[in-house]
Parts: C-alpha cells; structure tokens; sequence
C-alpha cells in the first residue's frame, strides 16, 4: 500500500508493510485460554482485547495453530506447590529462575479449556505443553530445562511452513519465549503486537521486547495485513 505522507513543500510516499500469508505462513495462537482471561486465575490484563483481533488475523491464514498451556495439579511453577511463597515470587530451579505463579491451567479444567470464544475451527493442531510435573514451559517449542522439545519445529518443517506469526497471551512469557525458541529453529518469526496481551511483572515486558528484537523477531501490528 502507497501511503502519501504530506511534509512542507514536498509530497513523500512510503511504502507500508503490506503482509499477504501464503501455503509458507502459519499462525501461531498462543494460550488463549479460560484461566488467562478476565475472570481466570491467571488473568491478563486486558487479555479478552486478543480474541477479536486473533480471530481477524485468522482470517487471512491457510495455517493455524493454537497452543494450551496444560499444567498437571501441583505442577512445580505453582506457588501453593512452595510453603511460604507467594504468586510471582521468583525461585530457583535446576534449570533456572522460575516466576511462581498462581494454579492455572490444570489440566482437564475449564480454566486450562481454550476460549469459546476464539473462532478458528480450522485451525490444524492445538500443541499442549507445561504437562511435565517439576518443568515449566513458557515455549511452544522446548521447555524451560531448554532441551525438551515439544515437536512443533519438526511438524513445521514437515509442513514447509517457514514463517511464523505469533498473537496470544501473553506478550512477555509464552509468546515471548515461543518467538525466540522459533528464531533459534530456523524460522522467520512476526508477532503481531496488537494481538498479544502482557502479564509485565518485575519489567518483563520490555526486557522480553529487547530479546526478541534482539534475537531478529520482527513487530508488525494487525493493520499491516491485507484487508
Ligand atoms: C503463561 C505464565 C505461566 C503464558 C503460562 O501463557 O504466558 N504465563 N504460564
Ligand atoms: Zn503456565
């Protein structure tokens, strides 16, 4: 798309991003589920703003795939799993730091179910992850001990899907570190910015931007896909 921008004396056109997925593009919908959204246990601020825009960004995909956070009863990112802690207490773990969280997600729950109000009956596979009892998975690619794959960046290859646009809850966890996973794979990686909402604890939200720009993630917004 041309758009003509008007300066004192002089008319400028640049070009907008215009993104027009093909048989090569997959959507990746991330963690669109009951407990993330208002009313859920694990509440994104803001998180039901995603569903209209993902459900419009679907629109213009032959490929999508949604991922469900699916967490078993004591899973070790709890809180209520540590005496003494707190939600969004920090820990150590033997892979790392780990935010503690409240129980979300359980597996088998209607907080772990994926919204009902999401409208993408097509969309091709539903990736679970987080089902390991004492490991985290933020990614939709590889878990938090950062060797587990989950098989995603097998089935895209599989697939010949080589780019991958990601929306979904939340920008600065899940997505995040799903957009970074799928760089490290191979794939060229888009999210789009406007169809993602943040938890931001602890200034999470910029630290995760600057690793993902960093890392070569590109920001686009919804209005850069054709109409
Ligand atoms: C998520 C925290 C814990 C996410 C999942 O989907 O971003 N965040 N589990
Ligand atoms: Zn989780």
């Amino acid at each position: 798309m041309l758009t003509a921008v008007n300066r004192p004396g002089r008319v400028r056109y640049h070009r907008r991003m215009e993104i027009v997925p093909t048989d090569r593009d997959v959507l990746l919908v991330v963690d669109v589920q009951n407990d993330f959204l208002p009313g859920g246990a694990l509440a994104v601020p803001d998180g039901d703003a995603v569903v209209p825009a993902v459900n419009r960004l679907a629109g213009s995909f032959q490929h999508v795939i949604l991922s469900q956070d699916w967490h078993p009863p004591g899973h070790l990112s709890f809180a209520s799993s540590h005496p003494g802690k707190a939600p969004f207490d920090m820990i150590d773990m033997p892979y790392g730091p780990q935010v503690l969280w409240p129980d979300h997600c359980v597996q088998g729950t209607l907080g772990a179910t994926i919204s009902p109000w999401l409208d993408i009956p097509r969309a091709e596979l539903v990736v679970r992850k987080g089902y390991r009892h004492d490991v985290d998975s933020y990614s939709v690619f590889c878990e938090a001990d950062r060797t587990t794959r989950t098989g995603l960046a097998g089935y895209l290859r599989e697939r010949g899907l080589a780019r991958v646009y990601l929306a979904g809850l939340a920008t600065d966890f899940c997505v995040a570190w799903s957009a970074f996973d799928a760089i490290e794979a191979g794939f060229a990686v888009y999210v789009v910015e406007d169809a993602c909402r943040a938890i931001d604890t602890g200034g999470s939200l910029a630290a995760a931007w600057k690793r993902m720009t960093d890392a070569g993630v590109i920001r686009v917004a919804t209005r850069d896909f054709a109409a």
